[in-house]
């Protein structure tokens, strides 16, 4: 993909574990290549249509002191995210953080450090079969909309569905929420995860009656197997409630396990019944 690359642009500020880097200060050298295409602003000749490279410059020089962090990490990520939100334009940004003075008593250049964070397309399952099944979900919504670093936030139609599974509970009601996100899998899932124990989701019995269920069903085009993730979700093609969703807002976005888009596998469930 296209970008605009800044290289080494030069920083005074005061990240570090040490109480000299903190009292002291040094030298901070920022890259980053800001991802985004270029074709329409190429085209229409407007800034506009793209990132204006001297704004992001002036973000960076004035929010990257702003606050002194020990890791050079957190302070990468930090700006990272700041420059990611100010321009929703960008697809994405690698971010290039390096210490020319870091405290190493061996001679060396510099210590740096890279990170890469683009938004992905995600989908998350909703589900609710215990108390107030709407204002469940309307809170997991609202939950899901204040996570940091996700944006675009869309919830399809809500439907009521028998129980899959374990026949002998409550109907639930089931959703799915559409994002983008810069998080990782993992960290996405930390998040999912904290918010069911927020909404005091209690666990006892496997596909059993829960207030709130949140399970990640698509990560960009991502497959993982992992022993806590699995991605895309196992149960996806073999869930009504799961594809009729899907199929609503995403029809065909297409599973990279089975090669088919939501909509097929929808058709193909109904025709096996
Ligand atoms: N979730 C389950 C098990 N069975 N059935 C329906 N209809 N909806 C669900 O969300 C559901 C289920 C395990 O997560
Ligand atoms: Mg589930
Ligand atoms: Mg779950």
């Amino acid at each position: 993909m296209d970008y605009i690359e800044i290289k080494e642009l030069t920083v005074f500020a005061h990240h570090g574990v040490y109480s000299e880097e903190k009292y002291l200060g040094q030298k901070f050298v920022i890259s980053c290549k800001l991802y985004l295409d270029t074709y329409k602003a190429a085209h229409s000749r407007s800034l506009e249509d793209s990132v204006h490279y001297g704004e992001v410059c002036d973000l960076i020089h004035s929010e990257f002191g702003r606050e002194s962090f020990d890791l050079i990490e957190t302070a990468a990520e930090e700006i990272a995210a700041k420059i990611l939100f100010a321009y929703p334009m960008l697809k994405g940004i690698e971010l290039t953080l390096a210490k020319p003075w870091a405290p190493v008593h061996l001679p060396l250049e510099r210590i740096q450090v890279v990170i890469h964070r683009c938004w992905t397309r995600c989908f998350v399952g909703l589900g609710s079969n215990v108390g107030d099944n709407e204002a469940n979900l309307d809170q997991a919504m609202k939950l899901l909309g204040e996570v940091p670093m996700i944006r675009d936030l869309k919830e399809s139609d809500r439907l009521i569905t028998d129980p899959w599974g374990v026949e002998d509970q409550a109907v639930f009601l089931n959703s799915v929420a559409s994002f983008e996100t810069t998080l990782s899998p993992h960290q996405l899932l930390k998040k999912l995860l904290g918010i069911e124990d927020a909404m005091g989701r209690v666990r006892e019995q496997h596909w059993g009656p829960r207030n709130i269920d949140l399970d990640l069903l698509f990560y960009g085009d991502k497959i993982i197997y992992t022993e806590d993730l699995i991605v895309p979700h196992p149960y996806i093609c073999d869930r009504e409630f799961v594809l009729i969703p899907m199929a609503e807002i995403a029809p065909y976005w297409n599973h990279p396990v089975r090669g088919r888009n939501t909509r097929e596998l929808l058709i193909e469930l109904n025709l096996s019944k």
